[in-house]
């Protein structure tokens, strides 16, 4: 299987705010080195850099003042003499009003944002815009028939939503990768996201559209982030009815009933009949990983490549999170094994 990767991910590396206190992000560049590192080691196929893309090629999934904001956001902010990383810290929450567009950077931070794990860098538009791209090569090189490649994106993207940076995420590669492939003829496009979190932005993205189909495991937003998303009554609306699918799962889920889901996520998308897969592959269902609570193991991921084999659709893995570094690369690749298997 290919592999596109572009060093310029290493040019984000930032904060978070965890418990309390403004820390380096679990989200950091050994993360997409150590992958690429064990895809290198596995012999897995050849690694390419992504072509570069107009970001007119990100509306869509996204609005355009939002990827506007994001290219402008780092200028705006040492505008006003700043030299640290940007963080948001107020947010247009239920009974505020968010239907007005602030005009300065720190109304604007909290209006396109949904918590303070993204921070804005100085070199956050570069990585992030060369993720997206990452995406876009992929999914033009399955289109083309390839089938299937890997998008070894980060920043990560399935928490971004239309006019939303959060978890991590700032451009949604997965959701401007299948919308790319739906400008692009493809009539019927399945999103899988397998990430340990609810994939929030990819809903959002997709929630009133029936060309794509979403279908989401994840830990139940009952006790896990991002919360206020992600239950299983969240179906679509409008043209999208019927075509949003949430599969909560308690914490503490392990390979079988993990497994169980994905036979149920199966069925649903053998019955949309979709000409391609685009999966939003999160290992951060690790047992081992820091920040999440399934208990997948090493050897999990190797049936799991194998279950998404059995879908026999052409497929772009798009990465998201995982962080637990020392073995994020390991689990990454069994799942590329196991669907080339
Ligand atoms: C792409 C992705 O996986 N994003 C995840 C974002 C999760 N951000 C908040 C996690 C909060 C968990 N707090 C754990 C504290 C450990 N001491
Ligand atoms: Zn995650």
């Amino acid at each position: 299987m290919i592999t596109f990767f572009s060093t310029e991910h290493q040019r984000h590396h930032g904060v978070e705010l965890k418990d309390a206190a403004i820390k380096p992000s679990f989200e950091n560049p050994g993360r997409a080195d150590t992958i690429l590192q064990q895809v290198r080691q596995a012999a897995l196929g050849d690694i390419q850099p992504g072509r570069a893309h107009d970001s007119a090629l990100y509306v869509g999934a996204h609005s355009e003042r939002y990827v506007r904001f994001l290219q402008q956001a780092w200028a705006d902010w040492t505008a006003t003499g700043q030299t640290h990383d940007a963080l948001p810290l107020i947010w247009p929450v239920r009974d505020l009003r968010s239907d007005l567009e602030p005009a300065t950077i720190d109304g604007r931070l909290g209006f396109y944002s949904m918590d303070a794990g993204s921070p804005i860098t100085a070199g956050t538009w570069a990585a992030v815009s060369a993720s997206a791209d990452l995406a876009l090569t992929g999914v033009q090189t399955v289109l083309d028939g390839a089938p299937s490649a890997f998008a070894l994106c980060r920043p990560p993207g399935h928490h971004a939503g239309p006019e939303m940076m959060g978890g991590y995420c700032y451009l949604n590669n997965a959701a401007i990768a299948a919308h790319h492939a739906r400008r692009q003829g493809v009539q019927r496009v399945v999103v899988l996201d397998v990430d340990f979190h609810h994939g929030n932005g990819t809903q959002s993205i997709f929630y009133g559209r029936g060309d794509v189909l979403v279908v989401s495991l994840h830990g139940d937003p009952v006790h896990c982030y991002p919360y206020f998303s992600g239950h299983a009554d969240e179906t679509g609306a409008g043209a999208g009815q019927g075509f949003n699918l949430n599969l909560p799962l308690p914490k503490g889920t392990a390979w079988l009933a993990f497994r169980d889901a994905l036979g149920v996520a199966a069925q649903r998308v053998r019955s949309f009949a979709p000409e391609l897969l685009v999966v939003s592959l999160g290992v951060d269902t690790f047992e081992h990983d820091p920040i999440s609570h399934f208990r997948l193991a090493s050897a999990d991921f190797v049936r799991l490549g194998e279950a998404l084999a059995g879908w026999g659709l052409p497929t772009l893995f798009v990465m998201e999170g995982g962080y637990m570094v020392d073995d994020i690369g390991r689990n990454v690749v069994n799942v590329l094994q196991g669907f080339e298997a």
